[in-house]
């Protein structure tokens, strides 16, 4: 489970004033006020929506603000209501107050509505004003300022698909090349110590939380290396993906399927049932005439697994891996 956060700053649009206004018509010598009145204005709403599964698109674009009321007019007519805005977030959210840490409100199941800024109230237009005694009211109300409030949005997400692999098999490089996630690179192994998760969006509407985790050796469930406590971060994932490195300087192929088996296993065999592919990486670093894995192919086949080939870092064939992927979570 990953904790994705985003704050945002919201603002509810400020009420029309109120009108002061005298009816002049040709043969009504002394008209009524007739000023309407400012219309309200517009309310931010926190809207849980099942089709959403991250705030990504909060922490880029953190800034809200609902329409303002029209103000009123002469002839008692109204300024418009501002429209309101509705904020998709995921089902699981929590909102907090981001000054004060407290909790405003838990979304549990989609659909649910929370007015996070009331928008403020419109003035009345001096003909609300009219009194036995004063029968020409010079004043109407202003607007109500529109509420202002700096939320906290926290969900905690469950990655679709994890990417398991030996240290240097370029998981971090995948996660970067197809997310906007940014764990670091490097050329030597254990760069990534801590579970990292980004959102991999084919268009507007497909989309799915990919989870890059620190690299797995050979005993790593008797503690070699980083171990395999972090397992646990995708214990919960729909999708496990083994990433191979092709490169020199990495252990065959096949063995390394074998050690990430392995230790998969030995943490949970739910776990080790959750491999649905396998990758393999650097295809670049390979030519043409020298891209031979039939092997590894037919031990996919074995295990009933999808294969493919890639280059997270020139991005050959990863088009074809994401859609691949995708189709296996729908299904
Ligand atoms: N040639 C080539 N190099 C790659 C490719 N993908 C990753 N690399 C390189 O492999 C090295 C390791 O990449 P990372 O993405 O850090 O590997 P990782 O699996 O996240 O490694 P750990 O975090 O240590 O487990 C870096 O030098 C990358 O530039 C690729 O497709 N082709
Ligand atoms: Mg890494």
């Amino acid at each position: 489970m990953f904790v994705d956060r985003a704050r945002v700053r919201l603002i509810a649009g400020r009420g029309g004033n109120g009108c002061v206004s005298f009816r002049r018509e040709k043969f009504v010598p002394k008209g009524g006020p007739d000023g309407g009145d400012g219309g309200d204005g517009g309310s931010i709403y926190l809207v849980s929506d099942p089709g959403m599964n991250s705030l990504i698109r909060y922490r880029y674009n953190p800034y809200f603000k609902a329409e303002n009321g029209a103000h009123g007019k002469g002839k008692n007519m109204h300024g418009r209501k501002g429209k309101d805005l509705y904020l998709k977030v995921p089902v699981g959210t929590v909102v907090k107050d981001a000054q004060t840490g407290e909790v405003l409100f838990d979304f549990t199941e989609p659909g649910q509505k929370f007015l996070a800024v009331r928008g403020g109230k419109g003035g009345r237009g001096n003909a609300r004003f009219v009194t036995p005694t004063n029968r020409a009211p010079r004043y109407a109300e202003p607007g109500e300022e529109g509420e202002e409030r700096e939320l906290l949005l926290e969900v905690k997400v469950m990655a679709d698909v994890g990417l398991v692999g030996l240290p240097n098999a370029g998981k971090s490089s995948l996660l970067r090349r197809v997310s906007r996630a940014r764990p670091r690179v490097e050329p030597w192994p254990f760069t990534t110590l801590s579970p990292h998760v980004g959102v991999v969006s084919l268009n507007d509407e497909d989309s799915f939380i990919m989870a890059d985790i620190p690299g797995l050796i050979e005993n790593a469930h008797k503690g070699a290396g980083l171990g395999i406590k972090f397992l646990k971060h995708i214990e919960r994932t729909r999708i496990v993906v083994l990433l191979i490195d092709l490169s020199p300087e990495a252990p065959h192929p096949l063995k390394q399927v074998d050690i990430l088996l392995k230790e998969l296993k030995s943490y949970s065999s739910e776990l080790a049932g959750k491999v649905k592919a396998i990758v393999v990486n650097k295809i670049d670093l390979i030519p043409d005439e020298k891209r031979d894995f039939s092997d590894i192919i037919n031990r996919a086949r074995d295990m009933g697994v999808e294969f493919y080939a890639i280059s997270a870092l020139t991005g050959e064939g990863v088009e074809k891996f994401l859609q691949g992927i995708y189709s296996l979570l729908k299904e």
